[in-house]
Order: C-alpha cells, then sequence, then structure tokens
C-alpha cells in the first residue's frame, strides 16, 4: 500500500469514528417515529456530503467519473413499504462495474449506505453495518431490516474504495419495513 493511501485511510478511520455517532442518533431518532409512510424529516432531507475534491490531501488522484454517469435503485422508490428481508437492485448508467482493487478506467463497485446521515467525498468509505462494500462486483443485495424507517443510498468508490471525482451516488430514499 502506497504511503498517500495510508495517509488517506488514516483520515477515513477519523471519518468512521464521526460517522457512528452519528448514524447512532440518526437510528435513535427514527426509532421514535411511528409509520408514517413518508416522513419530512427523513425522507426528503438529502444526506450532508463534503463537496468533492479532485485530488485528496495526501495527494491520492480521485478517479474520474465521466459526465452523465447514474446510479440509482432499480426496484425502490423513496416511501415504499417493503416486507423483510429488502431485495435492493443496483441500477449503474455511463460506467462499469469492476472489483475492489482492479484500476480501470470508467470503472467501480458499489457501495450501500444504510441510515448514513453524513459522510465524507473525499476518503475511503468506511466498512460497516452502515457502510455495505460490494467488492466483489455484486450489483444486488438481500438486506435484512427490522421494522420501521431505513434510509438507503447508493455510491460507487473506486479500486480504493474512494468516491470518483465527481462524486457518483444515487438519491437517499427512505423507505418503511413492516
Ligand atoms: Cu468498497
Amino acid at each position: 500500500m502506497s504511503l498517500t493511501s495510508r495517509l488517506a485511510l488514516a483520515g477515513a478511520a477519523a471519518a468512521v469514528l464521526a460517522l457512528s455517532a452519528c448514524s447512532a442518533s440518526m437510528r435513535a431518532h427514527h426509532g421514535g417515529m411511528h409509520s408514517a409512510v413518508h416522513s419530512p424529516a427523513g425522507a426528503t432531507t438529502a444526506p450532508k456530503v463534503t463537496a468533492s475534491t479532485p485530488v485528496l490531501a495526501g495527494g491520492y488522484k480521485k478517479a474520474e467519473a465521466p459526465a452523465g454517469a447514474r446510479l440509482y435503485f432499480v426496484n425502490l422508490s423513496d416511501g415504499a413499504t417493503v416486507g423483510s428481508p429488502v431485495k435492493v437492485v443496483f441500477g449503474l448508467s455511463g460506467m462499469g462495474v469492476a472489483p475492489a482493487g482492479v484500476e480501470k478506467a470508467g470503472t467501480g463497485h458499489h457501495h450501500l449506505l444504510v441510515n448514513v446521515n453524513e459522510w465524507d467525498a473525499n476518503a475511503p468509505l468506511p466498512a460497516n453495518d452502515n457502510f455495505r462494500h460490494f467488492g466483489a462486483g455484486q450489483t444486488e443485495v438481500s438486506l435484512d431490516l427490522k421494522p420501521g424507517q431505513h434510509t438507503l443510498q447508493l455510491v460507487l468508490g473506486d479500486q480504493n474504495h474512494i468516491p470518483h471525482h465527481p462524486v457518483v451516488m444515487s438519491d437517499r430514499i427512505t423507505i418503511t419495513v413492516r
């Protein structure tokens, strides 16, 4: 691993701590809500994402995303009520999928952000229950979720799990699990 990757990962570790605290408080918040299908507080608020820079502080040059690249949920829409496990199909247009570790222009691998309210577009995405990596190039998942409201967002990452420049991400949707 190069020094710049190491530096980037150290930065990400700090970000993980901040992000976990954040999503824990958000889960608690959601836990208090009842079964409103379309909560104004949850569904319509965009997550906080740092503005993407082409080069990271450690000198790492981010993978470029072609203009018009689009990431979206194929089978779920904002406000949907579903049973668990929830099948989530990842849609990508204008780019290809490659496994983590493979450097190839115009490609990336999928990440599913579950109940994440805030994340850093200029660091490797953390790996935990809230930030799920599909490093083998998977394009769908069957997700076990507790009853209640959850938010989902897709973000594409490069071979080192770092979002592209500009960031390729879906809208964040809110679903209710019955
Ligand atoms: Cu990844």
